[in-house]
């Protein structure tokens, strides 16, 4: 017997079908968590909490049946954007704080690709915080993991907006003295359907939140709490692991309140909840648009398109 991968989307299906002489030739494997493993060497300090991003990145795709060839990763600069190296599909590794309008554009020419960015505390909120408020106003379908360690961990170690006041580094020598950037709180605000808070060393939850966060139809904010051992001194393990909590154990949460959702979004300090902290689907910038409902533009047959009347505006 041939023995044949072929993963679950049915348009995958039909296309391997069609090759062979008898569907009993096939046999059907989803893809595991081994199959997306890049080959790329990982570069982040031993025990770093992106380790544990990664993983439950990885265990998301699986879970939601994905290929390889339908994920494109994102990222922009820092140690959180090297995550798209280590897993094997599509990615966009661009500038500081600029993933968002490439995964944004991406979108736009094929909304069939399931786009995800994974950036830094300082790549999303710091650099590309512009990109952060307005694509969320857009509500593009994409899905936005921060790894937030509070500190730019690849250029060792100076704050980024989410340090906590005080915290002295070697550029804050007097420790942080400016107001820290409320995400959670930011991204309800600007009317985001999804926001959520994981935290790196609650793997299974984590790969459940980008799960969830995928299937929301529009933009979904992960932002995940991930211990660098190297530079933040203050957020450890020791430290989170005395005050995380799972908000969705309290099945009576409401997820569409929004005044609840400031409050937790905005708990910090001897507790810290993880998990949905609100959701309420709404048109995506593809629905208004009517993108989703036509072919997406790379599909498109370009060889026949007349742009003379167009140019003749310029001429
Ligand atoms: C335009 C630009 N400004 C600054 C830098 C330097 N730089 C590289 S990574 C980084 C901070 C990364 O911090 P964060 O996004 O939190 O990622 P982490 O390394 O902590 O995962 C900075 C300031 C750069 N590469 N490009
Ligand atoms: S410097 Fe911090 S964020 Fe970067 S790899 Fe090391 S532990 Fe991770
Ligand atoms: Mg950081």
């Amino acid at each position: 017997m041939k023995l044949i991968k072929i993963y679950r989307t049915n348009k995958f299906q039909q296309i391997s079908r069609s090759k062979f002489q008898s569907i009993s030739d096939l046999k059907v494997v989803s893809m595991n968590i081994n199959d997306f493993k890049s080959n790329d060497p990982i570069t982040w300090c031993p025990g770093c909490g992106d380790f544990g991003i990664l993983n439950a990145v990885k265990k998301a795709f699986v879970k939601l049946g994905k290929e390889s060839k339908d994920i494109l990763l994102v990222s922009g600069i820092g140690q959180a954007a090297k995550l798209p190296h280590y897993i094997r599909c599509n990615c966009f590794n661009g500038l500081h704080g600029r993933a968002l309008p490439v995964a944004v554009g991406a979108k736009m020419v094929n909304h069939n690709l399931t786009v995800v960015v994974t950036t830094g505390d300082g790549d999303c909120y710091g650099e590309g915080g512009n990109h952060f408020i307005h694509n969320i106003r857009r509500n593009v379908d994409i899905t936005v993991i921060v790894l937030n360690n509070q500190i730019y961990g690849l250029t060792k170690g100076q704050a980024s907006p989410t340090t906590d006041p005080g915290y002295v580094t070697n550029v804050q020598t007097q420790g942080v003295m400016a107001e820290p950037f409320y995400p959670l709180s930011a991204a309800i605000a600007l009317g985001c359907g999804f926001v959520a808070r994981g935290y790196s060393a609650e793997i299974e939850h984590l790969s459940w939140l980008i799960t969830e966060g995928i299937i929301h139809k529009g933009f979904s904010l992960i932002d995940v709490l991930q211990p660098c051992v190297s530079f933040n001194k203050k957020n450890t393990y020791e430290w989170y692991s005395k005050r995380v909590y799972k908000l969705n154990d309290d099945v009576s949460y409401d997820l569409q309140n929004k005044p609840v959702a400031y409050q937790k979004a905005a708990e910090w300090g001897d507790r810290i909840p993880i998990g949905i902290i609100y959701k309420k689907q709404k048109p995506s910038y593809e629905e208004k648009t009517g993108i989703i409902s036509r072919l997406p533009v790379m599909e498109e047959d370009i060889e026949n398109i007349n742009i003379d009347g167009l140019l003749s505006n310029f001429i």
